[in-house]
């Protein structure tokens, strides 16, 4: 590789933690700086794979949840040609939801084990930092009315907290907690940090690969 690598980094957290308003805000303070940055979000509902994904969250369609766990994995596989080709221009990626996600939801329904829905994603561009927006599903309810999608309800968003709070154990991924109940900027700040090392850090290291 002839230039520094651009980092992958992701935010993760239960449905109202902020996560899509701190990473817009984000990218735009990275390229205030000069550093190279773009924002990707999971699922990505404009490719073919991701409308189907979208009118199942619409309650459109129903789809069985197998299935919908690996069309949400298959549309992270199909962005890894373009996220790598980034990367490797030097842009640095902030990634709105990733795998963790995937495994959280599914695993809140029944019957699903943490290593069943790990599988699918094994392999995936490994994140260089994972920040999770800590807030309690109950103050996550009080920022406003949980929409009309799929999942989008206290008990669910319960069960899914917990399946992170497992998945935050694992000691190869670059877990970071924010507590994201404070003000705007207080979080974006803790946010930005965390993303110059990680960014800093990544930059002459070849990018991982996620669960392997
Ligand atoms: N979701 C998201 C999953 O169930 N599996 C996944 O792999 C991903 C990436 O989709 N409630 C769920 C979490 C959300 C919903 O996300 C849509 P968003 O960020 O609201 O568009």
């Amino acid at each position: 590789m002839t230039c520094r690598r651009g980092a992958i980094i992701v935010l993760e957290g239960v449905d109202k933690a902020g996560k899509t308003t701190q990473c817009k805000k984000l990218v735009q303070t990275l390229q205030d700086n000069g550093v190279p940055a773009e924002m990707f979000r999971f699922p990505e509902r404009t490719t073919k794979i991701g409308q189907l994904i979208s009118s199942y969250l619409e309650n459109k369609n129903n789809l069985e949840d197998h299935t919908v766990h690996l069309l949400f994995s298959a549309n992270r596989w199909e962005l890894v040609p373009l996220m790598k080709e980034k990367l490797e221009q030097g842009i640095s990626l902030v990634v709105d939801r990733y795998a963790f996600s995937g495994v959280a939801f599914t695993s809140a329904k029944p019957g699903f084990s943490l290593d069943w829905c790990m599988n699918p994603d094994v392999g995936l561009p490994k994140p260089d930092l994972v920040m999770f927006l800590k807030v309690n599903p109950s103050e996550a309810a009080r920022r406003g009315q949980y929409g009309t999608e799929r999942y989008e309800t206290s008990a669910f968003q319960n069960a899914v907290q917990q399946r992170f709070e497992k998945l935050m154990k694992d000691p190869t991924i670059n877990w970071q907690v924010i507590d994201a109940a404070r003000n705007i900027e207080d979080v974006h700040t803790d946010i930005m940090n965390h993303s110059v090392n990680a960014i800093n850090k990544a930059a002459n290291t070849p990018i991982g690969e996620l669960w392997k």
